[in-house]
């Protein structure tokens, strides 16, 4: 009987190894959730790194750990210290990540990050031929495996690959100035579905497809070898009735069991009639645009300074990739930024920006999602956003309003947010003063419509319309075989 192999970067599991005891925790990503059911049920398969180095592994703990990842349905690719130096941090995070969010100027083409890359696919390809069978489905996820799918059906034929890609896929002009671009593309067709957020990333990529390898294309379709590969666009949900129902149960608290931080949020809320939250949360990095937000909303205060002591920020940056330059100079630069607007505007009883950075539990996401009248989501670029869902998803009295980058994935659906240029100081201003003062009415039309939308079309819907798309297209290419 065929199975299903899901391959990620990063296996769906915590493991951490503290003296010679391991223990495991799920990962609750949108990743993880959308795939929950696809691997728990049937025979399926889940193949990544395990978060710890070879080096950090101990002959001691090496059998624990293989049997906790056993388990949990999983197969480890090992990978050494050196590999997550170059492979990880250096090629996926300083050349890819960049190039592909349009940073050209943050992004290194380091020859040495190259070679580690193309080996560190290699290794993910070796453990999945160790596993994979005739007619199984895998499918692959993300730029850190980009020549997986080539180094998979090279070997495997007949197995049914498809590839999801999570950030943007640039446009021909930036793509282009990438040196390994041919490989990295015949290495994405190798799978017989490619997906994208977002019909723009899709059209980008037939493009570069057509200008740099020359294939023949047409409409979603690309001719390559003796097959026919799909290309279309799938925009990856989250887990509603999650967030729904976690917004609801917050709803029904009483006093006792609300966490401190919703008690400060409580304190700030309750000061003053027109007293109002505005949201931000992301991993602290520089395609996210926090200092953009902080300063559109140092403007914001200055072109409307009857919001002066109403108004706070609460801004939450998780940390991520601190040993890249670039995060540790963002993280400088973010700190200065809100030390500069509280210091020029506080009084005794307010400071306009609460910053935390640190990752929060659940719960206190859900404190924060539901505490707060608008939600500014600016993002310089984006694949798709999950927090702009997710706020919306825990809106459960139909008020609150999303202020949202048009150069986020997720404007493409968004339409009912108020969209903004986050480079457009003036406009975020004035869209902010329009979220503020937006009637009741309003707002519940906005959200009621996207809350409709969102549930509709979840994480598990995601996954299940993505694996229709991908067993179809093996279904047409039996079909055109034994024609
Ligand atoms: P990310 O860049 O990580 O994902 P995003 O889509 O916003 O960005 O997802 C972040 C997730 O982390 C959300 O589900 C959020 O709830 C969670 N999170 C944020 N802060 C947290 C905290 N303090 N504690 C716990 N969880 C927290 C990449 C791409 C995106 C794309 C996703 C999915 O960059 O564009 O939307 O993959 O494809």
């Amino acid at each position: 009987m065929s199975k299903t192999i899901i391959i990620s970067n990063r296996l769906p599991l915590q493991i951490k190894i503290e003296e010679d005891e391991i223990s495991v925790s799920q990962s609750v990503g949108g990743l993880a959730t959308g795939m929950k059911s696809v691997h728990e049920d049937g025979d399926s398969l889940w193949i990544g790194w395990s978060g710890l180095t070879e080096e950090e592994i101990t002959d001691t703990t090496r059998d624990k750990v293989q049997k906790e990842i056993e388990k949990n349905k999983c197969a480890m690719v090992p990978l050494s210290e050196d590999d997550v130096d170059h492979f990880y941090y250096g090629f996926s995070n300083k050349t890819l990540w960049p190039l592909f969010h349009y940073f050209m100027e943050y992004t290194t083409f380091e020859q040495e990050n190259w070679e580690s890359y193309k080996r560190v696919n290699q290794k993910f390809a070796d453990v999945v031929l160790d596993h994979v069978e005739d007619g199984d489905t895998i499918w692959v996820h993300d730029y850190q495996l980009l020549l997986l799918p080539n180094y998979i059906k090279q070997k495997k034929p007949d197995t049914n690959i498809g590839f999801f890609l999570h950030i943007p896929f640039p446009s021909y002009e930036v793509f282009r100035t990438f040196p390994w671009r041919e490989e990295v593309l015949e290495g994405m067709l190798g799978a017989d579905l490619i997906g994208f957020h977002t019909y723009d990333y899709e059209r980008h990529f037939l493009s570069c497809v057509r200008r740099l390898i020359h294939l023949e294309t047409n409409f979603n379709e690309i001719s390559y070898d003796d097959r026919i590969i799909k290309v279309d666009s799938f925009p990856m949900g989250i887990d509603y009735d999650k967030f729904y129902n976690a917004a609801l149960a917050h709803e029904n608290m009483n006093g006792d069991e609300k966490s401190d931080i919703q008690k400060r949020l409580d304190e700030h809320l309750y000061s003053s009639d027109d007293a109002k939250m505005i949201l931000s949360i992301d991993r602290l990095d520089y395609t996210k645009g926090i200092p953009n937000r902080i300063k559109a909303f140092e403007y914001f205060l200055e072109k409307y300074p009857e919001y002066q002591q109403k108004v706070r920020l609460i801004m939450l940056a998780v940390p991520s990739r601190s040993n890249v330059p670039q995060y540790q100079l963002l993280k400088r630069e973010t700190d200065e930024l809100v030390g500069r607007i509280n210091g020029k505007f506080s009084t005794v009883s307010w400071t306009p920006v609460w910053y935390f950075y640190r990752s929060l539990p659940f719960d206190n996401l859900i404190d924060l999602y539901t505490s707060c009248d608008v939600a500014m989501i600016t993002p310089i670029r984006d694949g798709m956003n999950l927090v702009a869902k997710e706020y919306v998803a825990t809106r459960v009295k139909q008020d609150g309003v999303l202020v949202l980058s048009e150069m986020a994935g997720a404007s493409k659906e968004m339409n009912e947010a108020l969209l903004i240029n986050p480079n457009n100081f003036e406009a975020i201003a004035d869209k902010l003063k329009q979220a503020l003062e937006m009637p009741k009415e309003e707002q519940k039309e906005r959200i009621t419509s996207m809350q409709a939308r969102l549930k509709r079309y979840s994480v598990e819907k995601w996954a299940e319309e993505f694996f229709t798309a991908l067993n179809t297209s093996k279904t047409v290419r039996n079909t055109i075989v034994s024609k």
